[in-house]
Parts: C-alpha cells; structure tokens; sequence
C-alpha cells in the first residue's frame, strides 16, 4: 500500500473516498458532475461525520436531522454519503449511477433513494425547501415539546452552490427564513468561482456574506472549504447560533471545483463531464489513492459508518417519546399521527357531513356550522370558509398566502399569524409566489403539516416549477388560486389568466380543481387534504357564483370530478362547464327546454379525477355520441381529447383579457347568455 495513503489523516482519506466514488461513477456512466463533489468532499466529511443526526437504519425517522442537497447536480457526493454512512444502497446503485430503473438517478429523486429528502436539481429550490422544512420543525417544536419534554429538536442541512445563489429564489427563501429567524437552518455555499459558463465574475459579483446579513443570517465568511477543521469549527459556531436562536446561518467556503484534479481543478470543464481516463489516472496518482474503482478502504468505512451512533441516537429519542407519550399519551398519538400523514379518525366521515352541511342538506351527525350557503357567494369566499372548518378537524392545516390574504381570503377565526416570536397556523409569505411554492413543498416532505399556499391564478406562473416539483414528488400541497378568470374584471389582462388552467392541467399528477359553487369548492377542499399522493389546485372566482341544487348521488359525485348536474329526459346536447360557466350552462338548459331541446349539464370541476374514473363512469357521464358543447372561460385547447369522436365544440377564450367591469366584459368575450346560446345553434345545426 502507498505510503502516503497510510499516512494521510483519517478525514483526508475520507474525503478522497468520496471524490473517487463520484468519479468513478461519472466515468462509468459517460455522464454527470464530478467538480462539485471533488470540491465539497471536506465540507461533506465534516459534516457527516461530525454533527449529522440520523440513523441510516431509518431514513424517515421523524427527529432525524434533514439534509438538502440544492445543487442537486452533484448527487453523486449525496450518494457516496449516503452508501458510506450504512443507508440501504449498496455499492451496485453507485456503479448504476444515472442507469435505468437504478436508485442513482441523474439528481437527487426523493422515494427513490433512502436518504434523500428532497427531489433538487432545478437550482434554488432545495434552498426554499430547506426553508419549509425548518419552519415546520419550529412549528412542530412550538405544538408539540412541553417543559422537560423535547421531541422535536433537529438541524436542517443546505449544500448549495453559485447557481443557488444566482437564482432569484435564493433572495426569497433567504429573506424569509431571515424574517422568521429560523435559527436551526444551516448552509453551506460551495463559493468556487465556477458556473457552467465559466469564471463567475463575468455574471455574478454580488457580496454574498453581506447580502445574506442583510437578510438577519450570521454569516461565518471566508471559511477554507477544504479545511475539515475550518469547516468543523464554523459549524459548531453555527450550532451555537442556533442554541442561541439568534437566526439562521449561512458558511461561506471557499473552494476549488474538481480539486486533486491535476488538469482539471479549478475549471468548468469539470463542472459536468466525465474526468476522462487518462486524468483520472493521474488524479489517482496525483492524491495518492490506490484503490480500484468502487473499492473503499475498511478504515473509511469505519470513520464514515453512522449506524452505531445513528441507532443510540434514535434509541435515546424513542426514549424520550415514550416518557412523553407516559406524561401526554394525547400529544404523543397526535404527533405519531400527523407525522404519519394520516388524517383523524372518523375524518371522512366528518367531511361528508359537513359537505351535506353545505349543501344545506344538514344530517343529525354534522357537528360543524351549517349556515346555508344557498346564496350566491364567490368560491374565494366558500374557500375560506371551507378552511375554516377543516382547520378545526386538521390541526396540520397550515397555510396563508403571498400577501393577497385578503383577496384570496386564506385566513380563518383563530389561526393566527406566524412569526419568529410567535407560532401559528397562518403565514404571510410576502410577495413570494415561488418561494413559497417551494418552501411548502419543504413543509410537506418535512411532514406533520398539510401546508397550503395563495396568489391570483395569474401568477401561478411565478410558482410554477415548484408546483411542478410538488407533483414530481407526489406531495399533499394544495394551491388556493383565487380570480381565476377574466370575471376578476377591472384589473385587466395583466390579473386576468387566461391559459393558466389548460396549462396547468398539462402537469402530471396535479389536480386542478375549478369548483362551480360553494358545494364543489367544499367537496374539492375534501379531496384536497384527502388525497395523500399529489397536489391540488384549486382554481377560485373572485365573483359570486350561484348555489347548485344537487340530490345525495350528486354530492358525492362531485368527487370523480366529472358529472351530470342536471339531466334531460331526451339529450339532444350534454354541456360541458366549469366553474364560473356552470351557471351559464344551467342558464342555456333552461332557455333550450323552452324549445324542447333536451340540455345535459355535466359539471366538471377536475378533468384530473374523472380521467381517473372507469371508462363506464366516464361513458355515462359523456354519453358517445351525442354533441358536446364545453364552457369555459380560459384557453379552449386542453378540452379537444373530451370532444374526439363526437360533434363538438369549446367556447373559451383565445386571446387576452381587457380592463372593464366583468359585466362589460363577458359579452365581449362570447361567455354570456346570447353568445353560448348561438354556439349551441350553430353546434346543433351542424350536421
Ligand atoms: C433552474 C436551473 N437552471 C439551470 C440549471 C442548469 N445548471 C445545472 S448546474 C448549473 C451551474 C451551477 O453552478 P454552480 O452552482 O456554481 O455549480 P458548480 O459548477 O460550482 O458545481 C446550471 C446552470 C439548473 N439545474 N437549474
Ligand atoms: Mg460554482
């Protein structure tokens, strides 16, 4: 064996164990980003060796400190870690790295990978969702710990890079956690000097330390990212920061991308390729590591080896969970059950009743306010009374809205706000529409909570990606999305969506939810916090919108997002809305009975959800054959599939909005009375 080897420190030999296991993984799978986990090795070393709270042995350990790896790119360092410390991913997921059907996906994929807890690779947003998970655990800290009783204490881990910093999510998720001084929240920034493109200077020159204590963070500067003593000792002054709770803590280490690479270090051009055989070798020679690809020295698997200490750990917790549990057996089947994501006992019941409730259809056994909701109210305002009688079954319900409380009316009697100084259960997240997207997909994987965040429909745009990620990562966040169409009126085409609901539609695994009344607003909000795989949005009106009279059979069926609200004894036409335009469908129903033309209205409030339904649902809710007309106030395309076959057509919207009163506007558009009845001639007249 090279003496050298034998010789080097312990945390040396570790950190090139890692450098080597993402350069040999990078080399056999063509592809991938071997600079950022070279350049990191020692960050990782200190951290996982040191101060990581976790047991390999059960990654969902609900204590367990969270790591975020935000510059998903270099997976293969989470990978390595995860391996070396005892994590259920054995040697051939690394040497499948970025394969097929492998558990090494290209970046980081939450449910694929013990360990992982977060799906990064869109830059900023393992940042933002870092920011959720910590605010949950001070809010489940806050709900939970009682004098003498601590069983939510644990540390959230970032690893982000240039990108992160340079993404305009970074100053969101940054000045809120700032704001909410979430203390136990500490970062590590790779300050390399080294994008895709090159040299930083060129495109990114702000003073990051300054910028983040502008935001309320310590800010522990100029650390030697490839010192493990450094590094060490700049986390315990952020952990002391965190006892302190003086607000959360940003480590500035400076280093070298793709360090020990003789030709390479230092340069972009190891930032996302393979080294390449012959620097490989001399990386080899050039650190000193004699081992074949995939072979790690005993003693480096001893040093990184966490499942001793891991299980003492989670035993030590456990013990102090079942004297909580002896001292607070109530809060301590509460916890379990909200960490489980599991909702109360008797729930379904409990939402059917307060859906026949607002349906004004009150049985003996609703226990929530029944007030009638048979008047015209818009769907913003039977939303905020939906939460409002959830909030009171689901302690988990968190939510709030990016400073448009009271337009998207998210707010509930007693939810009160979240601050730094003080738990809540309502959030203003400020004018950060992504940020917070992202931040409740942290709160969401973070568990314990069923987070839900609100803008106007319009600026879903400005969440987007992190709605997308929430339905990558199949997790229970749900989107309030209120003005929701060109109805909002006076605003103009700027506030006025018109292409978001197909366009959000076309996210697999999202629900969009477009509720026509205060029933289906209700029954959507139901499915919303029912539904444990995916997100939900939930599309609202800013006006008022007529109540629906339904028999039992339909309220129930408002669940398979697609129905028959109102039936004719001979359908001659089946009138497909949504929303705002169910009424305008009963309306046109109504005027076509008068000349014997029997209407169908299907009101179809998730085209999602009665995808999912069998075909034979489906078929008799859309019987083959006879004409369909759809009515909706947004972009016509994603409607075409419900019309293949039969004579059909959509009355929608296909340019942008205008300023005016919606009165005015409406008729402008084709979506009052006179126009769809003309659609639906001239759709019946066609032969
Ligand atoms: C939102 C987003 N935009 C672009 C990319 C593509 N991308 C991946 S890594 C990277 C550069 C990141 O630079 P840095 O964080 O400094 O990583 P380093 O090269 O230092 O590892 C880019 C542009 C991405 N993953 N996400
Ligand atoms: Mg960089």
């Amino acid at each position: 064996m090279n003496m050298r080897l034998t010789q080097a420190p312990i945390d040396t030999l570790c950190a090139h164990a890692l450098r080597f296991l993402a350069i040999d993984a990078v080399e056999a799978a063509k592809s991938g980003h071997p600079g950022m986990p070279m350049g990191m090795a020692e960050i990782a070393v200190a951290l996982w060796t040191r101060h990581l709270r976790h047991d390999p042995a059960a990654p969902a350990w609900p204590d367990r400190d969270r790591f975020v790896l935000s510059n998903g790119h270099g997976s293969m360092l989470l990978y390595a870690l995860l391996h070396l410390t005892g994590y259920e991913l054995p040697m051939d997921e690394l040497r499948r790295f970025r394969q097929l059907d492998s558990r090494t996906p290209g970046h980081p994929e939450v449910g694929h990978t013990p360990g992982v807890e977060t799906t990064t690779g869109p830059l900023g947003q393992g940042l933002a969702n870092a920011v959720g998970m910590a605010l949950a655990e001070k809010l489940l800290a806050a709900q939970f710990n009682r004098p003498g009783h601590t069983i939510v204490d644990h540390r959230t881990w970032v690893f982000l890079g240039d990108g992160c910093m340079m993404e305009g999510i970074s100053h969101e998720a940054a000045s809120f956690a700032g704001v909410q001084r979430l203390s136990k929240l500490i970062c590590f920034w790779d300050d390399n000097r080294i994008s895709i493109d090159g040299n930083v200077a060129g495109w990114f020159g702000d003073d990051t330390p300054a910028r983040f204590r502008a935001y309320g963070w310590n800010v522990i500067a100029a650390v030697d990212g490839h010192d493990v003593e450094a590094v060490d000792r700049a986390i315990h002054e952020a952990l002391a920061n965190a006892d302190n709770d003086i607000g959360p803590t940003l480590i500035c280490c400076r280093t070298t991308i793709g360090r020990g690479s003789p030709a390479k270090a230092g340069s972009a051009e190891v930032h996302g390729a393979p080294l390449g055989a012959a620097e490989v070798a001399a990386t080899r020679a050039a650190l000193g590591w004699p081992h074949a690809p995939f072979e790690i020295p005993d003693e480096v698997r001893a040093a990184f080896d966490a499942r001793e200490p891991g299980a003492a750990r989670r035993a030590a917790w456990q013990a102090r969970v079942e004297a909580y549990a002896a001292a607070f057996p109530d809060e301590a089947a509460e916890f379990h059950r909200r960490m489980a994501g599991e909702l109360p006992v008797g729930f379904t019941v409990l939402a059917n009743a307060i859906l026949r409730g607002v349906h004004n259809d009150c049985s003996s056994d609703c226990t929530s306010d029944c007030a009638s909701n048979a008047a015209s109210v818009a769907t913003r305002k039977a939303g905020q009374q939906a939460i409002g009688r959830l909030a009171r079954a689901l302690p988990e319900l968190l939510g709030g809205s990016a400073d448009l409380t009271h337009s998207n009316l998210t707010d509930w009697p007693g939810c009160g706000a979240v601050r730094a100084d003080r738990p809540g259960r309502h959030i203003n997240w400020g004018v950060r529409e992504f940020g917070m997207a992202a931040a409740l997909n942290g709160i969401a994987l973070h568990g314990g909570f069923i987070p839900f965040g609100a803008t106007f429909l319009v600026f879903s745009d400005y969440a987007r990606n992190a709605i997308r990620m929430s339905a990558l990562m199949r997790q229970r966040v749900i989107y309030v999305m209120t003005h929701d169409s060109i109805a909002l009126g006076e605003d103009g085409p700027t506030h006025q969506p018109v292409e978001h609901l197909p366009s959000l539609r076309l996210i697999p695994q999202l629900d969009v939810w477009r509720p026509c009344d205060a029933v289906e607003t209700q029954a959507a909000w139901n499915a919303a916090v029912a539904r444990r795989d995916g997100p939900s949005l939930l599309a609202l009106s800013r006006q008022n919108l007529p109540h629906q009279a339904r028999a039992p059979a339909q309220l129930q069926a408002i669940g398979c997002g697609g129905y028959v609200l109102a039936d004719a004894a001979a359908t001659a036409l089946v009138v497909i809305a949504t929303g705002s335009e169910v009424a305008l469908a009963m309306a046109l129903r109504a005027r076509l009975a008068d000349e014997g033309v029997g209407v169908r209205v299907v009101s179809m409030p998730c085209t999602a959800a009665f995808d999912r339904q069998p075909a034979d649902y489906r078929a008799a809710v859309l019987p083959p054959g006879v004409p369909r007309l759809v009515l909706e106030a947004a972009r016509p395309d994603a409607w075409w599939r419900y019309l293949a076959g039969v004579r059909g057509a959509v009355v929608g919207i296909e340019r942008f909005g205008e300023s005016a009163p919606a009165g005015e506007l409406l008729p402008r558009f084709g979506l009052d009375a006179e126009a769809v009845m003309a659609a639906a001639r001239t759709l019946l007249a066609t032969p």
